[in-house]
């Protein structure tokens, strides 16, 4: 059961790239509608108007109060490096054609890059050294595309991007998230959803768009709004910071802390919101394609998507993610991830309470509890009593759900099990575990 969290390998083709498909053309026939497309292949019309409604800043910026970190890379490191393998996967290939990108996907650091000052680099060439194939042929162009799957995702939250997106006809730089349930039987796209909390198509370079898609408002249906930057600027001349503020039955997008949209159930019509489960992250800088149209003469190569920072923080009480502080237990000791080490396994113990970040924990509105960025974890999904409790990359799984009961028990369901102190030993140190659930004291939590 556990989840193998360090794959390299390319992520199963699936239905989400005809997702992207359907959920950019939607884009794309929108701004055909509202006139604001000044270039790009356009070939249906039959968008509603309601999808996209095109705003300027409201009044107010997004919160600033603390919140526990969630996920976060800086892309510290050494120029040339590749992205973090912990953090993320590089996608592979053509995108199977879908969107008729027109780009290939290189793994590694080929065009994923750290720039050696804290920024990660996606670079767009025209190029082909791979001889790669492409859906309409030689491949003319090579990027990269990576996500998170399978090793980190989020349910709310806020979720925050600072980057300076490249320029030119043809260039489509997105930031977004697919729900985590995508592969699973009888769900798939658009049953999973997707947020999009930033893409940009460079004939507009002074705008951005925002977007839901879900079962009944995907593609030409998708449910947005853009946000276009006053005076003519454009995106392109310097870092921004995109974010959605992600909480139960709300989602706010703004830009530098300007909010431009909010949307709720109330939006959908009825229809299904499918925005309270685990999503994933996704980076990319797609070159041509239908809403974006082809590079032409004026196009610029290579051209950089750069990337200080990727930021998921929760544990916002008012916001509804989840509630942050000790958990104490057994003879008022603190739960307590050992050694304040955040590795994969670490084990999670009773210790002394002594303010250390260790020790605080979010309890989730997503059913995790969370500690240094990771998630208290049932190792390897065990369901047996004595079954350790350790940290581990937050996934989404059973083995991370926990559920606090009235009666100040912990309990992870998959499991039908609750959180132990092992051998009702009160000693700074001891290890926790699950256990049946039996009322005594190494069992009684009290969390924030
Ligand atoms: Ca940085």
């Amino acid at each position: 059961m556990r989840p193998t969290p360090h794959t390299d390998g390319p992520p199963p083709r699936r239905r989400r790239s005809w997702a992207s498909a359907a959920a950019l053309l939607g884009l794309t026939l929108t701004l055909a509608v509202t006139g604001t497309a000044a270039a790009g292949p356009v070939t249906d019309r039959a968008t509603p108007a309601k999808a996209t409604e095109t705003r300027t800043a409201e009044a107010g910026t997004t919160e600033t109060r603390p919140m526990a970190v969630l996920f976060e890379d800086t892309f510290d490191g050494p120029a040339g490096s590749a992205v973090d393998g912990r953090k993320w996967q590089m996608e592979i290939g053509d995108n199977s054609g879908n969107n008729h990108e027109r780009q290939y996907y290189t793994p590694g650091n080929a065009n994923a890059a750290l720039d050696g000052n804290g920024n990660l680099v996606i670079t767009a060439r025209k190029e082909n050294p791979g001889n790669y194939q492409c859906w309409y042929g030689r491949c003319e162009y090579t990027s990269a595309r990576m996500n998170t799957a399978g090793k980190f995702t989020t349910t709310y939250g806020r979720i925050e991007a600072r980057i300076k997106i490249p320029r030119g006809q043809g260039m489509w730089p997105a930031f977004w998230m697919l729900g985590a349930d995508i592969h699973n039987p009888g769900v798939g796209w658009p049953n999973s959803g997707e947020i999009d909390i930033m893409e940009n198509v460079g004939y507009a370079p002074g705008t951005v768009h925002g977007t839901i898609h879900g079962p009944g408002y995907s593609g030409g249906e998708g449910i947005g709004a853009a946000y276009t930057l006053p005076n003519g600027r454009a995106f392109a001349d310097d870092f921004h910071t995109f974010a959605v503020d992600w909480a139960p039955n709300s989602i706010t997008w703004s830009v530098d802390g300007q909010v431009y949209q909010r949307r709720t159930p109330a939006d959908l019509g009825g229809k299904r919101w499918v925005f309270d489960k685990p999503f994933f992250l996704i980076l990319n800088l797609a070159v041509g394609g239908d809403w974006p149209g082809l590079p032409d003469n004026s196009t610029v190569f290579p051209q950089r998507m750069v990337v200080d920072h990727v930021r998921v923080t929760g544990g916002d009480s008012g916001g509804g993610s989840g509630r942050t502080g000790t958990i104490t237990g057994l003879a008022g000791k603190c739960l307590d991830v050992a050694w304040a080490n955040n590795a994969n396994g670490t084990p999670v113990q009773i210790h002394d309470c002594n303010g250390n970040a260790a020790q605080q924990w979010t309890v989730g509105g997503d059913g995790t509890i969370r500690a240094l960025g990771k998630c208290l974890d049932v190792s390897g999904a065990g369901k047996a009593d004595g079954t350790p409790v350790q940290l581990w990359d937050c996934n989404g799984t059973p083995a991370q759900q926990w559920v606090v009961t009235p009666a100040r028990d912990i309990v992870n369901p998959n499991a039908d099990k609750c959180l132990d102190v092992k051998d009702n030993n009160s000693a700074n140190g001891t290890k926790t575990q699950i256990w049946t659930c039996s009322g005594t004291a190494n069992q009684k939590w009290n969390t924030p």
